[in-house]
């Protein structure tokens, strides 16, 4: 009992970077349920009902997103927005996180008045709105650092955290809105938004749909992130691998031939372990498909995925690998230090990011 609590502990301590964060994914309960509780008030849902959905019951992959229906319910109107991106960065910096790269689906609303753009505006404003910790969310040698974020708390004392934003395409979206997606993301490049993913819910839409629009991504130098084999679709899963982004998610149902050519590409892999065992796209932890991936030296990162809906942590997934498959603080924290060469962001964060670790890593290891 006292070594599992120190070596959470050592967990919490250890310097992360998390890479495969979606943000409606990512909110705490208690903000979900004061949500709905205000929805409920005003008679827009029924409290109780929405009650027990929030506070866990199964999670399987069609629960996910029958839950997303319903944050996005609850979150989408632009002060929501802001307070949840907000919260969501003051939790990942409360474990040390010191890179985050938050995704999320740009959203247009016309009930609200909310388009793709002002739903970004609201998300970067809770960055600007945190005050726990100093969101870092410039390269120093752009533009905009000249007005860093700080000034804002003006304590340079304050722990630090960089942050990074990634446009999410949802599956179900057109090629059209997608293009838009791609469109905003280099409108706002330097707003810290550095990449593109494609995610949402893997038995819905086509790749064809959405190719045009991340091999637009492509052309314009976008980063591109994409999720894998979250189910068994055979044309998908090899379309993604000859499509060749710089990151995958998931990767769950590959076959033999699949799982050659994916080790065989080294495309960095966003491992997400407790969301991957909850929704069936691994049998168990022990059998979860880490292990062959990190015996084989390919490339990865212990990501998260929704925090909040699979009541996790970054810190925990550390945990997680520990206990399971028994790897000791060293690999540990070499398997943190490994996820600064899978970031989006420049080579001068990089740098700062590598200095970070080496400095930290004599005292933690
Ligand atoms: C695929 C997922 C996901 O974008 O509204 N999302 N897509 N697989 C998953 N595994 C469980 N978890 C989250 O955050 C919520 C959205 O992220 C995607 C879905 O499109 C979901 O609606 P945002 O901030």
């Amino acid at each position: 009992m006292e070594a599992e609590k120190e070596m959470r502990e050592w967990c919490v301590a250890l310097p992360k970077v998390e890479l495969h964060a979606h943000l409606n994914g990512s909110v705490r309960d208690s903000t979900l349920l004061e949500l709905a509780k205000q929805l409920g008030d005003k008679g827009d849902i029924v409290f109780e009902d929405v009650k027990d959905v929030i506070m866990k019951n199964g999670r399987s992959l069609p629960e996910c997103f029958r839950l997303f229906e319903l944050y996005h319910i609850l979150t989408t109107d632009h002060d929501t927005v802001t307070r949840i991106t907000k919260e969501v960065v003051e939790d990942f910096a409360m474990e040390n996180v010191v890179y985050l790269e938050i995704r999320t689906t740009p959203k247009n609303n016309e009930a609200k008045g909310m388009t793709k753009r002002s739903y970004m505006n609201a998300v970067i404003k809770g960055l600007k709105t945190v005050e726990a910790v100093e969101v870092v969310l410039f390269d120093s040698n752009s533009r905009a650092d000249k007005t860093p974020m700080s000034e804002l708390g003006g304590d340079t004392r304050k722990m630090k955290i960089y942050v990074r934003l990634l446009l999410s395409i949802d599956r179900r979206e057109t090629t059209l809105a997608a293009l838009d997606t791609v469109n905003l993301a280099m409108e706002m490049k330097d707003q810290g938004v550095i990449g593109i993913d494609l995610s949402g819910n893997p038995v819905v839409g086509e790749w064809e749909t959405y190719l045009p629009a991340l091999e637009h991504a492509k052309e314009l130098g976008i980063p591109i992130t994409i999720h894998c084999g979250e189910v068994a679709n055979r044309n998908e899963i090899r379309a993604v691998l000859d499509f060749c982004p710089q990151r995958l998610g998931h990767v769950c149902c590959l076959n033999d031939e699949e799982w050659k050519k994916l080790k065989s590409l080294m495309i960095p892999v966003e491992i997400c372990l407790t969301s991957n065992v909850m929704t069936g796209g691994a049998p168990s932890l022990e059998l979860h498909h880490f292990a062959d991936l990190y015996n084989a030296k390919h490339p990865l990162s212990l990501c998260t995925d929704d925090s909040g809906l699979f009541s996790t942590s970054l810190s925990n997934e550390y945990y997680l690998v520990a206990s399971t498959f028994g790897l000791s603080k060293a690999e540990l924290f070499q398997l943190a230090q490994d996820a600064v060469e899978f970031v989006f962001a420049g080579d001068e964060l990089k740098r700062s990011l590598r200095e970070l670790f080496e400095r930290v890593g004599k005292e933690l290891t």
